[in-house]
């Protein structure tokens, strides 16, 4: 029975998960993360986190008896997991439900940013095709481009696939080659870079991929380059790449996640060239239901079989107790 296991919920979470803690635990929420919204009698009780907001090292340590983080996500880059894994904490996140979602979602976004759909779309709303006639022909298309994945993970994997059946070549950059993956690997971004003329970032947000897709990047993308963001803000210079959209360095870009969400750099804002979305990658009931339940599976498995069932790599050798 778990029903006397505490779980914090820092944040704003998914309705379901929220009903699902409640009913399997006793569920105490709190505004945001911050330690200092923990009261004494909260901290002593508090065994287990579900969080789509994270945890940073203030609150894993202002929790003595944390058993286990579980993150609403596969990207935990909000959750200080090398300080859980050093507090014996376990940290879970939501792989594979959510990536034919975000594949999609990337596609979506990369034929908008060269098709303009959502600009011809305003086109007809505002009268201009009666007033005006014809959308002007978009001058970027799909036909022909080669795509470059940066992050060819489970959601990198399923873009590819997609742009195979569009008839794209592929190439990526990952640190390694990944094994059983056919594409061409290149071992720097650069040289992928200067490969292909649409880059796709599924890169997750770690020190390591901090702001790499920067000036000289871009360049080596090209006037012709079209660059898209499913992964995370934090592996792009945004200065750089608002210059490079107004200065003509790349043609265009698709971004669905920002460095300082939900601010997005008013200089993007007025790039004529830039599609927008508002981090809406898995953000289907469908999906964000299934990301629900693996979150909370977690902390399931974990306060009932003492095991969880997906833990990231930096505390998978964690055991219960
Ligand atoms: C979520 C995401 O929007 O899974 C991820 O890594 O970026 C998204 O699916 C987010 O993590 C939930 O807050």
């Amino acid at each position: 029975n778990t029903k006397s296991v505490v779980v914090l919920v820092p944040g704003k979470l998914n309705q379901h998960a929220l009903e699902r803690i409640g009913n399997e635990f006793e569920l105490v929420p709190i505004d945001s993360v911050s330690a200092s919204l923990v009261t004494s009698e909260i901290a002593a009780k508090v065994r287990g986190i579900a969080s789509a907001a994270g945890a940073d090292a203030t609150l894993i340590d202002a929790l003595p008896n944390l058993e286990i983080i579980a993150n609403f996500g596969v990207g935990y880059d909000a959750v200080d997991s090398k300080h859980a894994a050093a507090r014996g904490v376990m940290v879970t996140n939501t792989p594979d439900v959510l990536t034919e979602e975000v594949a999609d979602t990337a596609i979506g976004l990369l034929l908008n940013t060269v098709r303009e759909l959502g600009r011809s779309e305003n086109w007809l709303r505002e009268g201009k095709w009666v007033s005006d006639g014809n959308y002007p022909l978009t001058p970027l298309t799909l036909r022909g481009r080669s795509a470059g994945i940066f992050g060819m993970g489970r959601i990198g994997i399923a873009i590819a696939k997609r742009l195979e059946a569009f008839g794209l070549s592929i190439a990526y950059h990952n640190r390694r080659p990944v094994e059983g993956v056919d594409y061409t690997h290149h071992s720097t971004l650069k040289g992928l870079a200067e490969a292909v003329d649409t880059l796709i970032s599924v890169a997750p947000g770690t020190p390591e991929t901090a702001k790499a897709v920067n000036a000289e990047i871009l360049a080596a993308l090209g006037p012709n380059g079209v660059f898209i963001n499913i992964g995370r803000g934090m592996t792009v210079d945004e200065d750089a790449l608002a210059k490079a959209l107004t200065d003509g360095i790349i043609a265009a870009a698709g971004l669905d996640v920002f460095a300082n969400e939900p601010h997005v750099p008013q200089a993007l804002l007025d790039a004529p060239n830039a599609t927008l979305l508002p981090h809406v990658g898995s953000a289907s009931v469908h999906t964000r239901r299934a990301m629900a339940d693996l979150c909370v599976d977690n902390l399931v498995s974990w306060f009932s079989e003492g095991r969880p069932l997906t833990a990231v790599p930096e505390t998978a050798h964690i055991k219960v107790g």
